[in-house]
């Protein structure tokens, strides 16, 4: 706890000291009780550090009952325990130390470490929860075999699961019931995992490529065994996936994953016993949308993908937290753009990105994915060492191609199995495997913001050459920084649209490599003035200022052949026009004509039969709010809302029989590209404010059949003040009461309406019977939905939205840390807004920082968003 007199330690990356002992095994016995729960541990201590006496182990909110060295009992004077940490001798040669502590599960709100969740005992040890059960060094750069041994109530608990594979079970004799696990594979403490409970199960096997069986089992809440068949179905594919693509067989007998209600993230990659938030593990087309679907599928796949990436081979400490994360991130993205259209997906990736990291490196807490400072690692779990972490990997990937960065992965597996290691030694296997220097391009592993390129072109007719400059430079204000190495996938086009360079890959596109920060680039025998299209695929994660693109973008977001690019180009479009149209709020001009240009183009898209659906349906969404407040120098919510909405109203307007066709068209159709079509042309019909299209809403919330309509529909009932708004959601709540995922939508619908009384909705909301604080789905479905999802609401020049916000913070700083410091960051963004809501943004910082028993991990947060 700090307070800001008393500042928590921060710690820095180059301190990092290899451990002075290693724990090469572990014995550990667990008896689960309703009061107390006991935990025996057996540990083989080796020396690392020829000269160590003391061991220090780290343990926090512990009672410690006994600690034995080599089977002699240690009196209370020969050990010193203080709030993080247990010392004590270390004799001469490598030791056995036996440890015996008692905690409180049952009490546990923090969901770090072992706690109940529905009654069931369940886990959480990432990144620093083990030393919540029991006193360990507790470091990823000491790795153990476990033997774990549950004992408990066979009635209450019949399921006791553990890492590994199973090495016997049966009764004592005291009537209590035992499993004993064997994890053959060292590991690090933030990958054990334990569950205990009265569970379902669903079971299923797998045959490996070197022909093992592997039992797969799926847990979860009795009740539930319907709705587990995707999420197996995506395990499956996920380990064939990972066989054919990186050549990566599963080691146990045994691959289990459990659901839980209570998870303070998504999921996590436990060896051989993944535990999950339910969210990602239960599905049926009632209860769950299509991008519910699509979340479980690469959640599932992100997890079992750790196995290699993250768990054969870990993190040496925790700065190099995107070894694991960043790779795995990018393998879930190529395995989902597998399975699924790669174009839709790549533009899903950007739009996640560009949502959630370009502001956090664009903001006070902006760092390198590898970051060189922490307070709080829990903190650390962000956008920037996620998914620009694997925007990293995949520039590597761009830059050396398929088959040179299989060599590379290869040799990293072969290298490195069984190590803890970091991200240098990763960039060093794949610079010698796939034959590449990335000398220059390891910066992007120590600078943070988002570098801002802008490009200048000219053409020369006479001889026929095309010149391209392209200038870099870091986002941050402070500009010191080095130039990167930046991967720029382009290509030509026409004014037909046609591509004009002949590849080698056939698609019209060729690689630079820009290394300076200014460079240029010459293409010969170009037959005409061409337009360039600049980072195709999104090729490097940047922000792309006006370019000569520009100029003919509509060309682009008709022809270009790069699907990607395509969609790009009507967002920068639709961008500009958008940002425009914030000056005119307020005025009578704000009525809204959008220029006939993008109207056209809009129809020429809209119309394209040929094209995929889900592409078409992307490309016909205007950007997001919050996107379009990231090209403005201060963030106007109001004005803001109103173009979006005014444009989105003039498009319905305009297109009223042709969306009313692709609605008619779509309806009822099973493909999930046809659905999210239609649910597009919904939109828009609906923001004509029409009657008759809130009867259509109100009819397909009726009449639906799949949970992506129903709330496609009620999303846009939640929208009006109508009487068929209170109907629909009276009707949601009663359907689906009992279903708390689903419940959880009936929540953020609500907190991310804009309508006029959407504060007070939500300040009700925060007392209905259903809500409560101590499930951090819930918690987001309501709290975090408003403050990131509601602008206009959350940014209300009353400043209620803010105070609202802290005011939950500090309620949850006392139950559950790690979900309040999360929910600082909309207020670290108070740089962007007008004076007033700044001085109102930063007096709830303040007002939590003052707050006597502050989390570290709230501290940190918020100290660093006031000052930085
Ligand atoms: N390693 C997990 C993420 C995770 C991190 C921390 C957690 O608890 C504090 C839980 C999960 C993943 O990348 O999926
Ligand atoms: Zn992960």
């Amino acid at each position: 706890m700090s307070t800001a007199a008393n500042k928590p330690a921060t710690i820095h990356l180059s301190d990092y000291q290899p451990p002075a002992f290693l724990i090469s095994d572990v014995q550990l016995t667990v008896e689960l009780g309703e009061e107390n729960t006991l935990i025996t541990s057996l540990l083989e201590f080796k020396r690392n550090a020829v000269d160590a006496r003391q061991v220090r182990l780290h343990g926090e909110n512990l009672a410690l009952k006994n600690l034995s060295v080599n089977g002699i009992p240690v009196p209370p004077t020969e050990y010193t325990l203080s709030t993080t940490e247990l010392c004590f001798l270390a004799p001469d040669d490598d030791f056995t130390v036996q440890i015996v502590t008692e905690i409180k599960p049952q009490e546990n709100t923090a969901l770090e470490g072992l706690y109940k969740s529905s009654g069931n005992f369940c886990t959480q040890c990432e990144a620093e929860g083990f030393r919540k059960i029991t006193y360990f060094l507790d470091r990823p750069d000491v790795m153990a075999t476990f033997t774990t041994t549950i004992i408990g109530d066979p009635d209450k608990y019949p399921f006791m699961l553990s890492n590994g594979n199973l090495d016997g079970q049966g009764l004592l004799h005291d009537g209590r019931q035992f499993y004993r696990w064997v994890d053959p594979h060292p590991k690090p403490a933030y990958l054990f995992a334990l569950v205990a409970g009265d569970l379902a199960c669903v079971e299923d096997e797998f045959v490996t490529m070197s022909d093992r069986r592997i039992k797969l089992q799926i847990f979860v809440e009795k009740g539930n065994e319907n709705k587990c068949a995707h999420a197996m179905t995506s395990l499956k594919k996920s380990m064939k996936w990972d066989e054919e693509k990186y050549g990566r067989e599963y080691d146990l007998d045994i691959f289990m994953i459990v659901a839980v209600g209570d998870f303070n993230m998504g999921a996590m990659e436990n060896k051989g016993l993944n535990v999950f938030n339910s969210k990602y593990v239960l599905a049926s087309t009632e209860t769950a949308t299509d991008a519910d679907y699509d979340g479980i599928e690469s959640v599932i796949a992100h997890e079992y993908f750790h196995n290699w990436t993250g768990n054969r081979i870990t993190c040496r400490d925790w700065f190099q937290l995107t070894l694991k994360e960043g790779l795995t991130v990018f393998r879930d993205q190529q395995f989902s753009a597998d399975m699924n259209s790669a174009a839709v997906k790549r533009i899903e990736d950007v739009q996640r990105l560009r949502a959630a990291q370009y502001p956090e490196d664009a903001g006070p807490l902006a760092h390198p994915i590898q970051p060189q400072s922490y307070v709080e690692i829990n903190n650390f779990y962000t956008a920037t060492v996620y998914e620009k972490g694997a925007e990293v990997i995949r520039m590597i990937h761009t830059m050396v191609g398929e088959d040179r960065f299989r060599k590379g992965m290869d040799l990293y597996f072969d290298r490195h199995d069984g190590q803890a290691v970091t991200t240098e030694e990763f960039v060093k296997a794949i610079e010698d495997g796939a034959d590449i220097d990335l000398t220059q391009f390891r910066r992007w592993y120590l600078q943070a913001g988002t570098p801002e390129i802008s490009v200048s072109d000219m053409y020369d007719g006479d001889s026929k050459t095309y010149h391209l400059t392209i200038t870099q430079k870091n986002g941050k204000a402070e500009d010191l920084s080095d130039p990167l190495h930046i991967p720029v996938r382009m290509g030509l086009l026409g004014q037909n649209g046609a591509d004009l360079l002949e590849t080698e890959t056939g698609d019209g596109s060729v690689l630079l490599d820009l290394t300076e920060k200014t460079q240029k680039f010459t293409f010969e025998n170009i037959a005409e003035k061409p337009v360039p299209s600049l980072f195709r695929g999104f090729s490097a994660p940047i922000k792309l200022s006006k370019n000569p693109s520009d100029d003919a973008i509509d060309l682009l977001f008709k022809k270009d052949s790069d699907l990607f690019n395509r969609w790009e180009a009507g967002q920068r479009l639709a961008t500009k026009i958008l940002v425009d149209l914030t000056d005119t709020f307020g005025t009578d001009k704000s009525a809204n004509n959008l220029p006939e240009y993008y109207l056209e183009a809009f129809a020429e898209l809209m119309n394209d039969h040929d094209l995929d659906p889900a592409f078409r349906a992307a490309a016909m969404t205007l950007p997001g709010e919050s996107y379009i407040g990231q090209q403005m120098q201060v963030v106007d919510v109001d004005a803001i809302h109103h173009s979006r909405k005014s444009s989105a109203k003039a498009i319905g307007l305009r297109f009223e029989k042709e969306l009313q066709e692709i609605y008619d068209r779509n309806l009822g159709q099973k493909d999930y590209g046809r659905r999210k079509l239609k649910n597009t042309a919904l939109s828009y019909l609906a923001a004509t404010g029409k009657e008759d299209y809130i009867s259509l809403s109100a009819n397909q919330y009726k009449t639906a059949t799949t949970m992506t309509d129903r709330v496609a529909a009620l999303a846009k009932l939640v929208e009006t003040d109508h009487s068929a708004r209170e109907e629909a959601l009276e009707d949601f709540y009663s359907r689906w009461e009992k279903d708390q995922l689903v419940i959880d939508k009936w929540f953020t619908l609500q907190a991310v309406s804009s309508r006029d009384k959407a504060m007070k909705d939500v300040e009700r909301l925060l007392s209905h019977s259903a809500f409560t604080l101590l499930n951090p789905n819930r918690v987001r479905s309501l709290v975090g939905a408003f403050a990131a999802g509601n602008a206009v609401h959350f940014h209300a020049k009353s400043g209620k939205g803010y105070q609202f916000l802290s005011d939950q913070i500090l309620a949850l700083n006392k139950t559950n840390p790690q979900i309040a410091a999360r929910l600082v960051s909309p207020l670290g963004q108070w740089r962007r807004y007008d004076a007033d809501r700044q001085q109102l943004m930063k007096t709830e910082l303040s007002r939590i920082l003052e707050e006597e028993n502050l989390s570290n991990h709230v501290y940190e947060m918020a100290s660093k968003s006031l000052d930085n």
